[in-house]
């Protein structure tokens, strides 16, 4: 890390608390349709479907755009279907289409297979501060519809805009909900279907971590990156690691041990500080990213407790939380921690090569994809325009 006084050339922009703008995940929604990678792997795809003014955007915006939660307030409502790609992360590759919840998909003239066939996840965000009998509707005749068309589709309900709600109206409206939408769908005689419930809101990190929970499920290297920071966490008397997308503050995996919100937080919040003082002090000229592979940083905490962050790959940071004795044995898991790297270089290598060898015999590549990609150039030009 270099320091420089220059400040003029730090691009930063104003907003309290967030990343500087250019340190986002780039363009903005579908200013450019790439479905592909580079690697030419097809990116699994999410959908934010919900009612009207449920939270959809301001979502999107929070998690991958760096927006703060006030600012949603004037986001202006959604018209189109619009795609946004999420493909500066080498392990979290996928697109995310924002659904105008005034259009009635369903019952329009929109071609299911299109819309649902290469969908990895559909995220239904219902607000809880509103009155959701008309959202368990859709959600109901949003769910079966897309079953029908690609039974591989992880559900995953968000109970959105729980901010403000006691720990006892959260678990009320959750049972509620939960309660409501499988017995419509046990009775509609779709017992097959599986639904995910997160309690979330964009101001506090509920929204990160369920994210977190619905990427994680679209990763296939999952099991092994899990056991990986198990081996580290024993090897080096590590209590939690985790493995984050520096960008998002989504973590793509944590070993088997149970996740508690506070150090969730605890490690984000240090993520956020790392490229802040790294934006301010470490940026030279001929380089861009303020995350590099000398990233490093340790922080040690008044009750005895160390956060430990390391650069894994451009994308990527362990961040671990020990105990302070426990650190004492730095270079045992410095070194540990090296060994941790490599292997996750090799998974990645892996799955770049068997993707290579899938692309040759023009196979559909990835394994997370599921069924066919139906989209034609002609429709991606009409889903493409620009939000206004
Ligand atoms: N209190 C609260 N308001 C939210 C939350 N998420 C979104 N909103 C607000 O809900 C409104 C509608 O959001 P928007 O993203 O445009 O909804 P969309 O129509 O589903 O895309 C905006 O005024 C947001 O500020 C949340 O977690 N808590
Ligand atoms: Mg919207």
């Amino acid at each position: 890390m270099s320091y420089q006084d220059d400040e003029e050339s730090v691009p930063y922009d104003d907003h309290p608390n967030s990343f500087p703008k250019n340190f986002g995940y780039g363009q903005y929604e579908g200013e450019q349709d790439n479905s592909l990678s580079p690697t030419g792997e097809q990116k699994p795809r999410i959908l934010l479907m919900g009612l009207r003014r449920s939270g959809k955007s301001s979502i999107q915006k929070v998690v991958f755009h760096k927006m703060s939660p006030n600012e949603t307030l004037f986001l202006e409502s959604t018209n189109k279907i619009v795609k946004d790609n999420i493909n500066n992360s080498s392990f979290v590759q996928f697109q995310i289409w924002d659904f105008p919840g005034q259009i009635d998909f369903v019952d329009s003239a929109f071609d299911p297979h299109m819309i649902f066939g290469g969908c990895g996840a559909l995220i239904f965000v219902i607000d809880v501060q509103d009155d959701y009998s008309d959202a368990l509707l859709q959600l109901h005749s949003t769910v079966t519809q897309a079953y029908k068309t690609n039974s591989n589709i992880k559900f995953e309900v968000f109970i959105h805009k729980v901010d403000g709600f006691g720990d006892d109206s959260k678990m009320e409206s959750q049972r509620n909900i939960h309660q409501t939408a499988t017995e419509s769908l046990i009775d509609a005689g779709y017992d097959q279907i599986h639904l995910s419930f997160h309690l979330t809101s964009i101001y506090d990190h509920s929204i990160f971590e369920a994210f977190s929970k619905v990427v994680q499920k679209l990763i296939p290297q999952l099991p092994a990156l899990e056991n990986l920071l198990d081996i580290l966490n024993t090897n080096s008397a590590i209590e939690k690691s985790f493995l984050f997308d520096v960008v998002s503050k989504i973590y793509i995996a944590t070993d088997s041990t149970p996740v508690d919100m506070q150090s969730y937080e605890l490690c984000c919040d240090m993520i956020d500080v790392v490229i802040d003082v790294s934006y301010i002090y470490g940026v030279r000229e001929d380089q861009e990213a303020a995350f590099d592979e000398k990233s490093s940083s340790l922080i040690k905490l008044n009750n005895g407790t160390v956060l430990y962050l390391r650069e894994v790959n451009k994308f990527l940071a362990l961040v671990c939380i020990l105990r302070e004795d426990n650190f004492e044995h730095k270079g045992i898991i410095d070194y540990n921690f090296l060994c941790f790297r490599k292997a996750i270089q090799q998974v990645f290598e892996l799955r770049n090569k068997t993707n290579q060898m899938l692309n040759m015999c023009n196979v559909a590549s990835s394994p997370i994809m599921n069924g066919n990609n139906l989209v034609d150039d002609n429709n991606e030009e009409i889903l493409n325009d620009e939000d206004n």
